[in-house]
């Protein structure tokens, strides 16, 4: 694996990166949380070509420029609300991570920032969360060279230190 994987702390619409991944709902008009934030930061012109969209399926993904935010792109990743596992909620978060990197590499972007997405308000367990998107990214790194930077943005103290611990006990392995 070439790429490099880091988790920092803070607020995911202040990273110069070249795509920022939102944590979005299938009509991708806007919501709380860090899709919230990314619509106020953005400006009103993301909404606007959200607007044409025409919605998007949970577990895929759609890319929009970036308007006022530094990062030049957004992609908005529809992460599946937790039912307790049983409607396939684990293949539909990986998909996220997947289909998100995949626009990425097609945009030709050599860096990426992911929120903790589904882990807000859809109640994914946050554990389980980490593990999926550092699996599902480490494997898209070992077989892909773009994006060679990726960024686990965590809003709380919380994910941060879940990321970190996964990530040094995998080091160890
Ligand atoms: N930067 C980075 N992470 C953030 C930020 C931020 N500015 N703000 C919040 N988070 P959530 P979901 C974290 O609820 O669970 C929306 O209404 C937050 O602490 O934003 O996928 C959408 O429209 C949490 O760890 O997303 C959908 O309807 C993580 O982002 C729904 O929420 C995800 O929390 C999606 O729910």
């Amino acid at each position: 694996m070439a790429g490099k994987i880091e988790v920092i702390q803070g607020d995911i619409t202040k990273l110069k990166v070249d795509a920022i991944v939102n944590a979005a709902n299938t009509s991708l008009l806007g919501g709380g949380g860090v899709d919230g934030a990314i619509h106020r930061a953005a400006g009103p012109a993301l909404l606007e070509e959200c607007k044409t969209l025409d919605g998007c399926p949970t577990g895929e993904a759609r890319i929009t420029n970036g308007y006022n935010l530094p990062a030049k792109f957004v992609i908005h990743a529809v992460g599946p609300v937790w039912h307790g596992g049983i409607n396939r909620e684990e293949k539909l978060l990986a998909s996220c991570y997947l289909n998100s990197l995949s626009l990425a590499r097609e945009n030709d972007c050599d860096s990426i920032a992911f929120p903790n997405i589904s882990a807000g308000v859809y109640r994914f367990p946050k554990e389980l969360a980490a593990e999926i998107a550092i699996s599902e990214v480490k494997s898209f790194m070992n077989r892909n060279a773009k994006p060679g930077r990726i960024v686990f943005c965590c809003f709380d103290e919380e994910n941060f230190r879940i990321y970190n611990d996964l990530l040094a006990k995998e080091r160890e392995i």
